[in-house]
């Protein structure tokens, strides 16, 4: 309900059609799944400032260097949070990032109106991500036909077999396995490794959160992950890019 307030909100201050006429979003985007495709170690490394399941992971960083130092450290792709409520983020720091490197750029939003992907492409998006557990089967249609439509990736978030058995669409490029449970917070790479078999071959797989090892992507990697959504991991310390080198 307060997203759609903030939706709502910007929507009436910055028309669509004013969005569509910026200088980013005529830009050519990057397709991050082409570049997981062809990768044997997809990091996709995110920007996270904080999160409802550990509060403050780190304030003193800006997004410029964490980009840069993200792009030096060879990254597939970048995730940047733009929830402000939740974890700090703001569609300021996708500007910053996308200023700051030429990866491709994930907008991490809970995405409930076609408004937000238009804007997810005017401030500099390649990608955005649709998340089963809040979106009817008729919106990820509509969404992901959207994003196609005007150049973005999409990546499309699924908790457990029956969001993911709702969501299989030809819309949509990279699947992604959450193994956050959004209830409790706990993290188990085993959700990634049971949803693994049941995802066609035809979607990049993309597995998210609690990612803390090199060990981590090498168990998961057998059961066909090409992609690996991490931020806590490398936010947490001082220098994130240095820590998405090793
Ligand atoms: C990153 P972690 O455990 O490495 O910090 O997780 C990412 O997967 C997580 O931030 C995330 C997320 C989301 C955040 C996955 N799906 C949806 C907000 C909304």
């Amino acid at each position: 309900k307060d997203k759609r307030i903030e939706v709502d909100l910007r929507k009436s201050l910055i028309p669509k059609n004013q969005l569509e006429q910026s200088v980013l979003f005529e830009r050519e985007t990057i397709s991050l799944s082409k570049k997981l495709k062809n990768s044997n170690s997809g990091i996709i490394a995110e920007h996270k400032r904080r999160s409802p399941s550990k509060s403050v992971i780190n304030h003193n960083l800006n997004v410029q260097d964490v980009a840069s130092g993200y792009e030096n450290a060879g990254v597939c792709g970048m995730s940047v949070l733009t929830d402000g409520k939740y974890f700090g983020g703001s569609l300021d720091d996708l500007q910053i990032a996308r200023a700051s490197c030429n990866l491709p750029l994930l907008r991490k939003e809970f995405i409930i109106d076609e408004y937000q992907i238009i804007e997810a492409k005017s401030y500099g998006a390649d990608v955005i991500l649709l998340i089963a557990a809040i979106l009817t089967k008729d919106e990820i249609k509509q969404f992901s036909e959207l994003a196609k439509t005007i150049g973005l990736d999409v990546l499309l978030e699924v908790h457990n077999e029956a969001e993911l058995h709702k969501s299989i669409m030809p819309s949509l490029d990279m699947l992604g396995v959450n193994n956050r449970n959004l209830k409790t917070f706990e993290v188990s790479l085993e959700t990634s490794k049971q949803l693994s078999q049941q995802i066609p071959d035809d979607f990049i797989k993309v597995s998210e959160s609690g990612i803390s090892s090199v060990d981590a992507i090498k168990e998961l990697q057998p059961y066909g992950y090409k992609g690996f959504l991490i931020g806590e991991n490398f936010m947490k310390t001082d220098n994130p890019g240095a820590s998405a080198t090793e």
